[in-house]
């Protein structure tokens, strides 16, 4: 696994006309680049590239469409080096396209169930794997959610995932999990996995957290998405205490610095220069 000696942050740099709070800023490749340069700079470990939007209600892109929007990015981010690259799909074909060029994580909200060549593609290229807990498709995950209790199914959900990747030939080594915070949940369900986010760490590989600029955040403060960052850093500090490993974020600058302070608070001062 990539490791980390410090709470990760994910940047995320998503190379989209339609995502819900970036869409259409980093289509060109320059742009995307100078973002993805300033999210290092602020303290990024990973560049999340995404080229198909997975806010409530997007339409799917065809993979070739997918392609000629990531690929001219990480192609240049590669060539630049220095910046490790994850691609944010759920298709076969552009997973192995970006771990050619250098892609060191597959971020599948799909958690293998969108494409049955994903799993050999990862299994393959040697790269990392992020599963996420999504309750249908973007299309339809935000109509009217429903869980018996939402912790524990997103956690038998993540851990059969788990077994599926490792019988897939994927070492859990490489795994990470996410429980999807605004996939397929209502508020009340996003509250719950963080109030009790310990019993998805407890299943073992490290946990991703995606609370970035979220609906949620905005349905809690009242304000709008570039303005959730606040509320951002609450959610992703508390989800640091109860073991969650990587912060997927817009705000980079910030939860680096709420991060460090975090765990200098948690581990001892001592413990956060040493991460
Ligand atoms: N959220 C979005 C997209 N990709 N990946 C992971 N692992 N976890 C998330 O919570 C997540 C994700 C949706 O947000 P965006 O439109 O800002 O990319």
């Amino acid at each position: 696994m990539t490791a980390f000696a410090r709470p990760a942050v994910m940047g995320v740099l998503n190379v989209t006309p339609d995502s819900f709070s970036d869409g259409g800023a980093f289509l060109n490749p320059a742009a995307a680049m100078a973002h993805a340069r300033l999210m290092v700079a602020e303290g990024a470990d990973l560049v999340d590239v995404g080229g198909e939007s997975t806010r409530p209600g997007a339409p799917p892109v065809p993979a070739d469409e997918e392609l000629r929007r990531v690929m001219p990015v990480i192609d240049l981010l590669a060539e630049q080096g220095g910046i490790p690259i994850s691609i944010d799909t759920s298709k076969a074909a552009v997973a192995r396209a970006a771990a050619g060029a250098g892609a060191v994580l597959v971020n599948d909200v799909t958690a293998l169930r969108g494409d049955p060549g994903m799993a050999a593609v990862v299994a393959e290229s040697g790269v990392d794997l992020c599963l996420v807990h999504m309750r249908g498709d973007p299309q339809t995950m935000q109509d009217d959610p429903r869980y018996g209790d939402v912790v524990s199914e997103v956690r038998a959900f993540l851990e059969e995932r788990l077994s599926f990747a490792i019988g897939n030939g994927i070492p859990e080594e490489r795994v990470w999990l996410d429980p999807g915070i605004g996939f397929g949940k209502t508020l009340e369900h996003n509250l719950e996995l963080l109030r009790r986010l310990g019993e998805i760490v407890a299943v073992g590989p490290p946990v991703v957290i995606g609370v970035s600029r979220k609906r949620f955040l905005g349905t809690l403060t009242g304000r709008s998405e570039p303005d959730r960052a606040a509320g951002g850093l609450a959610a992703n500090v508390l989800a640091f205490e109860r073991g969650a490993h990587m912060f997927r974020v817009h705000d980079v600058s910030a939860t680096r610095d709420a991060l460090t302070v975090a765990a200098a608070t948690v581990g001892g001062a001592a413990d956060a220069e040493g991460m």
